[in-house]
């Protein structure tokens, strides 16, 4: 008896151990809950009230292999409506779980609930998700981390430790309050109090030292760190004391490694980097603080701040509040564009990559802001942008307005008609100095909803053009549903004559969100075989509420792998 029941509980074992390494090879579903609710969370000496998933800042991690999918049903507990963005997951034929409001879904009001089911696809490495919805991103958000398939390793050294870093922004007042503000009065919204690492300001704040955040790492180990720009509304750069970065991929792309002591990430992008104990066992400050392009323009000038620590460092754990004081690395100016330039123009994909060499569709569109003048029914208070104006923003003339009864991606499927036009423009309404002293005529845009039609399967480029119009500016461009290859940027007007010869067809890096350098234009690439409704749009929240988005419309292709998928049933109507 006692033989028999040991031999049934081996063969189980084996049964066990046999399924379970199967199971592990082949993709898997992950199930998660994300509950919307308001949290109590201090922060620079203050209480407040902040929207959270599942009452954690920053929200929770998310892990995933390539190839698994993710079935994640989110309950809308908070008194404000909700959308979850996979910021960078390309969701093939899945576009009714991308998340933004009234573009593909309408928004989980209060009480209500919505499952996203997506699977990952040939995608590794850093990602993150975030609410598109109003300014709640700013305390709805978490990393989104992908590994190779099991089995799979890194086209770098396994690193000893990994370490995400997610980069944020902390108002003291309730940041839905901020945005509703500057929708009244028509001036830019209020500034950030403070930028946070993982949700931790650091202590160069008030009331922050105890809860600064600690990255550890031992002599001589090489780690892998994964950057994440979350903040709202400002582009970042980041550096670490006396540690060189090696950046090893961005926007879950792998990049051809280059050695580095400054990054610069605009929101929505995500870096990341190696780093190796090589320096004399301490405690070394990692900060980040804005790159800040605009002009005559307020903006958060703090600086946030974690500590590496060499878990051999005299005194690394002393709880008695007598620990070395962290080493302090120099940061760039707060308009150092050249620092900026130089970052950003240093990626590479690893290899040779196919681009497409012939396209279909060759599109320019301006981006930038505006100023509108008063309307005539508009009282003094709700005109008190520069000059008694309200600040706007445009792609091609045209500033963004969302529809409010019903998402664009059902509209655009099921035919209804008046919600979006396929009339957005190939090309500039006017052309201008784009980047020189432009005539105020031109600073009122239209507004609209308008749509650029895309045959499945054609071949896009994107010359993306920033304006001088109130002021130049670093704009973070992200596409939803594609990941784009960078071909070239510079400053000034792009030329198509010398400028095309910049281009790399070669080994251009893959991203989903391209800092437009200020004053000047980047160019990029990608296939559109992903039918949907997709916004691309500056991810500077505030420039998103001034319009600053359009909308790729792409049809379905042949047969139903080239076609979108039926909504889900539990899809939120308005
Ligand atoms: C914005 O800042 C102004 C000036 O400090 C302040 O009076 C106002 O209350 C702030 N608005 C919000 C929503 O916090
Ligand atoms: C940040 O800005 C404030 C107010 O605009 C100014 O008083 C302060 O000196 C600035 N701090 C730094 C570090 O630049
Ligand atoms: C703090 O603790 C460390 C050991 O953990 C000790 O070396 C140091 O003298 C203590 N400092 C004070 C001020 O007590
Ligand atoms: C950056 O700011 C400094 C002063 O804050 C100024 O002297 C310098 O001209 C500025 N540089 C650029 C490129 O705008
Ligand atoms: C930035 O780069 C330009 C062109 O390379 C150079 O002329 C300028 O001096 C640099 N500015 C700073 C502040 O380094
Ligand atoms: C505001 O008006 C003044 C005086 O008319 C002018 O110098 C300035 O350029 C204007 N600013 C904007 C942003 O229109
Ligand atoms: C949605 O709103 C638009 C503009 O306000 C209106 O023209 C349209 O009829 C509305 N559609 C539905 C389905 O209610
Ligand atoms: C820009 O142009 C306007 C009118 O065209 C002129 O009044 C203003 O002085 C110019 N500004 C600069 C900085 O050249
Ligand atoms: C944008 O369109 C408006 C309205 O037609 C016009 O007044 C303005 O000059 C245009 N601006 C540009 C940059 O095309
Ligand atoms: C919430 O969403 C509904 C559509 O589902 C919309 O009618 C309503 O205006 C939204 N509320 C706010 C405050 O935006
Ligand atoms: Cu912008």
């Amino acid at each position: 008896m006692e033989v028999l029941n040991s031999s049934i509980f081996l063969l189980g074992l084996c049964l066990l151990l046999a399924s379970s390494t199967i199971s592990s090879a082949e993709p898997r579903t992950q199930n998660h809950e994300f509950v919307i609710q308001a949290t109590p969370v201090k922060r620079l000496c203050k209480t407040q009230n902040s929207i959270t998933v599942n009452g954690q800042l920053p929200g929770p991690t998310l892990e995933v292999n390539n190839g698994d999918t993710l079935v994640i049903k989110v309950t809308n507990k908070a008194r404000y409506n909700v959308t979850i963005h996979w910021h960078g997951i390309r969701q093939m034929r899945t576009g009714w779980a991308d998340g933004p409001e009234f573009v593909t879904q309408c928004p989980i009001r209060p009480g209500g609930s919505y499952t996203y089911r997506f699977t990952i696809q040939g995608q590794e490495g850093t990602l993150w998700w975030h609410a598109h919805s109003s300014w709640l991103r700013a305390t709805v958000y978490g990393a989104l981390i992908i590994h190779p398939k099991q089995g799979d390793s890194y086209p770098f050294p396994k690193p000893k430790r990994e370490t995400t870093l997610l980069l944020g922004e902390w108002w003291n007042a309730n940041p839905i309050d901020v945005v509703r503000e500057a929708t009244r009065t028509g001036a830019a919204p209020n500034v950030s109090d403070a930028y946070t690492i993982n949700g931790q300001p650091g202590d160069l704040y008030k009331c922050s030292s105890k809860d600064t955040v600690i990255v550890p790492i031992d002599s001589g180990e090489t780690n892998l760190l994964r950057i994440i720009n979350a903040a709202l509304n400002q582009q970042l750069f980041f550096t670490v004391a006396n540690h060189k970065l090696t950046v090893v991929g961005a926007d879950a792309s792998y990049t051809k490694p280059f050695t580095t002591t400054t990054l610069m990430l605009g929101p929505g992008q995500t870096t990341d980097v190696l780093i190796t104990g090589d320096q004399p066992p301490s405690r070394y400050y990692m900060a980040a603080r804005a790159y800040f392009s605009a002009q005559n323009a307020a903006f958060d000038n703090t600086t946030t701040t974690a500590i590496l620590e060499y878990k051999s460092a005299p005194c690394s754990n002393c709880k008695n509040g007598s620990s070395t004081k962290p080493v302090m690395p120099p940061l760039p100016a707060y308009n150092d564009t050249n620092t900026s330039s130089a970052f950003t123009t240093s990626f590479r994909s690893p290899r040779k990559v196919e681009v497409p060499t012939e396209i279909d569709e060759n599109l320019f569109f301006t981006v930038g802001l505006g100023l509108n003048n008063c309307p005539k029914n508009f009282p003094s208070s709700r005109c008190q942008g520069p000059n008694g104006t309200r600040f706007t923003a445009s792609m091609n003339n045209v500033s963004f307005v969302l529809p409010n009864n019903i998402s664009i991606l059902q509209a655009y499927q099921q035919n209804i008609p008046g919600v979006v036009t396929s009339d957005f423009p190939a090309n500039p309404p006017r052309q201008f100095d784009y980047t020189g002293n432009v005539s105020q005529s031109l600073w009122q845009p239209n507004s609209g909803t308008k749509g650029y039609p895309l045959k499945y399967g054609s071949r896009v480029q994107v010359v993306l053009q920033d304006t001088s119009i109130v002021t130049p500016e670093n704009h973070p461009i992200h596409l939803h549903g594609y990941d784009f290859y960078v071909l070239a940027e510079g400053f000034g007007n792009f030329n198509a004559k010398t400028d095309t010869k910049k281009f790399n067809l070669v080994d251009p890096p893959m991203r989903n969100t391209v800092a437009v350098p200020v004053n000047g234009w980047a160019v990029i690439r990608f296939v559109a075989d992903n039918p949907g409704a997709w916004i691309m749009h500056c991810h500077l929240d505030v420039h998103i509420n001034w319009g600053l988005a359009m909308v790729f419309l792409v049809d379905n292709g042949v047969g139903k792998l080239q076609s979108i998928e039926s909504p889900p049933s539990d899809l939120p109507l308005c």
